[in-house]
């Protein structure tokens, strides 16, 4: 049994991948030339070198540091393009991706710049569909939430869904439960990061307050047995991504990753990659890795495939085509 070639070859969806996050060091020096932008790294293995990180704003200071050299609607277009002609070779059907409007609105490039190249890259891409879900940052406030919900406002019937991303500590859900009513009330998904860093609390609170169709990985909610059987009972899928967890040090070691324990107490989990460039495997490797160490068999990598669609927001129909 070749479990390269099995999970390859096993139709997926991915769920959570930020966008932002799929730049390459590779990409990044090259906007970096042709927009004139300095960064701090002398060579592709100088920033390969500087992504060790501790916890999640280690990473956040990097990450968003790299997206500067992104400027211009061709360098949206070809940072998406490149993610989804990756994202087909691992096998990937379709992929609903975040992008953080405020990171690049706030440097001065126009919200529709941004999604215009983005949208144009996602649809450069055949065999692999996709939707848009923008994402707040949840580190600044919510007048600022609300001001990026007014740019997205002539966007709606090519956004699928809102999220809230960036630093977790500190910054609960309910600082963002009025943009997310609207966000609903505007007939759009939600989902939002909770129990990465944070409690508990705040998965109870992206359930009740933001009214989330999926927790984007929800590992604290384990915490919680009764969380647990309201998330399982609920049918809520997490989009679970353990080479982040890894590399953010949610888990100490992938061999005591809980994927397999989500599983068996009944959670509709998905392997997702998160911030491929900067954690080291798009969503195959994710599948491969956490496999390797949790040592699963074909029924359950068959199970996270088939919730990876079950929880995706394709229709019924789209849905069953993909099983
Ligand atoms: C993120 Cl791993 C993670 N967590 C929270 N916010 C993020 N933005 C990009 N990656
Ligand atoms: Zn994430």
């Amino acid at each position: 049994f070749n479990l390269d070639q099995f999970i390859g070859g096993i139709p997926k969806a991915e769920l959570h991948l930020h966008i932002e996050g799929s730049l390459e060091p590779e990409l990044m020096f090259e906007l970096a030339r042709r927009n004139k932008v300095a960064i701090p790294f002398a060579s592709v293995e100088d920033v390969r070198a500087a992504y060790r990180f501790s916890n999640l704003q280690d990473f956040l200071d990097i990450y968003y540091a790299g997206a500067q050299v992104l400027q211009t609607e061709q360098d949206f277009h070809d940072l998406a393009a490149a993610y989804f002609a990756r994202a087909r070779s691992d096998g990937v059907r379709h992929a609903e991706i975040f992008f953080d409007p405020q990171t690049h609105t706030d440097r001065g490039i126009p919200f529709d710049v941004v999604i215009e190249g983005l949208l144009s890259g996602m649809a450069a891409v055949e065999g692999v569909s996709s939707k848009l879900i923008l994402s707040f940052l949840r580190h600044l406030d919510e007048e600022a939430a609300f001001a990026t919900w007014g740019q997205a406002e002539k966007w709606l019937d090519r956004i699928a869904g809102v999220g809230l991303d960036s630093s977790e500590l500190g910054h609960p859900p309910s600082k963002f439960a009025r943009v997310f009513a609207a966000a609903g009330e505007a007939g759009l998904k939600r989902v939002a990061h909770a129990g990465e860093e944070g409690p508990p609390a705040y998965v109870y609170e992206a359930l009740d307050l933001l009214h989330v169709d999926r927790i984007d990985h929800g590992n604290r909610a384990l915490e919680d047995p009764a969380l647990v059987e309201r998330l399982a009972q609920s049918g809520m899928t997490l989009t679970v991504c353990p080479l982040s967890n890894l590399k953010l040090c949610v888990v100490g070691d992938l061999a005591d990753h809980p994927i397999d324990r989500m599983l068996d107490l009944g959670l509709n989990a998905t392997v997702n990659s998160d911030d491929p460039a900067y954690f080291g495997g798009y969503v195959a490797e994710n599948y491969r890795a956490v496999a390797i160490a949790r040592n699963l068999g074909k029924a359950q990598i068959v199970q996270l495939a088939r919730n990876s669609f079950t929880g995706s927001f394709l229709s019924e129909a789209e849905i069953a085509a993909h099983l």
